[in-house]
């Protein structure tokens, strides 16, 4: 594909990355970590997060209409909130927004930061310039929120990534009414060794495919100068997504270029979204190094072929 680096990871990254960097932002703040992508009616809409100088996050939009060179908003559009219900819980900001469309609808769920903790909490929008927030929908100790674009036989389904005895691993829950989740399962654990030993979390909504559920996720391996993120996919059963039908051994992006070696935290590549097009290219939407957006791409058969037989 024209535009894109072939190199060492199977992921190819844009020419032009960073999409999305500080110079960009055209407001004050500290710095930009990551943004979960939607195409709708040939526009592509970016909600990123961003960390102001108080060092807090809140969401800005960026708009493209080629999914590469991006505008962002003049205003946030979505900061934590300062009354009712969700203020106590969004105290120290808000992180990670995933969007997914469900039926027409379009829901973010985000990390909601306070005191007590990460919760995730669910908002919905409908034209990426205003949000309502709907609930709080976990405790504290859970992050990485992500809706799956459809229900499952007759329940909305989510990842979420409760932290338990220290260690992170994907869970799978289920809700007949997007507030009230429950009929949690452990999906899928770090793997001891692995670019994905120490940390794992969803970190896509999950995309549709003839061979199951392709969900793009991210590790972490604690290495003495400290953690690594890099991401890889796993394919799930269509009907029980706790089912795993193959989990990728290797990553497919790692943190390589100087955009995501250098940065606010460094050695990052975690991914909020992709873009299937029609033409069967997926670009995978990340942050790197918590401080530029970049972009990379691959054919979607090519990745789930990957996904069917990496092991
Ligand atoms: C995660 C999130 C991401 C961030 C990553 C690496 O927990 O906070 O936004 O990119 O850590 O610092």
């Amino acid at each position: 594909m024209a535009g894109f680096i072939y190199g060492r990871d199977l992921l190819h990254r844009f020419e032009g990355n960073p999409i999305v960097a500080l110079d960009d932002i055209p407001f004050r703040c500290n710095t930009v970590f990551n943004g979960s992508p939607i195409k709708k009616d040939g526009v592509y809409y970016l909600l990123i997060r961003v960390e102001g100088q108080m060092g807090y996050s809140f969401f800005a939009l960026a708009t493209s209409r080629d999914g590469l060179r991006f505008t962002v908003e003049e205003e946030p559009v979505m900061s934590p909130s300062e009354k009712g219900d969700f203020a106590k819980y969004e105290k120290r900001g808000i992180e990670d927004p995933r969007i997914t469309e469900i039926d027409g609808n379009y829901y973010v769920m985000y990390t909601a930061y306070s005191k007590f903790g990460a919760r995730i909490a669910l908002a919905k929008t409908e034209d990426f310039y205003n949000y309502e927030r709907i609930a709080l929908v976990s405790e504290p100790g859970n992050k990485d929120g992500i809706l799956f674009p459809e229900k499952i036989n007759g329940e909305y389904v989510r990842f979420d990534r409760p932290i338990g005895n220290g260690t992170g691993s994907m869970w799978i829950s289920y809700s007949k009414n997007l507030v009230d989740w429950g009929k949690s399962e452990v999906l899928m654990t770090p793997r001891p060794r692995y670019w994905d030993s120490y940390r794992i979390g969803a970190s896509i909504p999950p995309i549709k495919t003839k061979e199951g559920w392709l969900e793009i996720y991210h590790g972490v391996k604690m290495t003495s100068s400290g953690p690594i993120y890099r991401i890889g996919t796993v394919l799930l059963d269509l009907k029980n997504p706790t089912k795993i039908i193959n989990r990728s051994v290797e990553s497919i992006l790692s943190p390589r270029e100087h955009y995501e070696r250098i940065g606010d935290v460094g050695n990052v590549v975690f991914a909020c979204g992709a873009i299937v097009e029609d033409n069967d290219e997926i670009k995978v939407y990340y942050g790197g190094a918590d401080t530029h957006i970049c972009v990379a791409t691959i054919k979607l058969s090519e990745l789930i072929d990957f996904s069917l037989n990496s092991q």
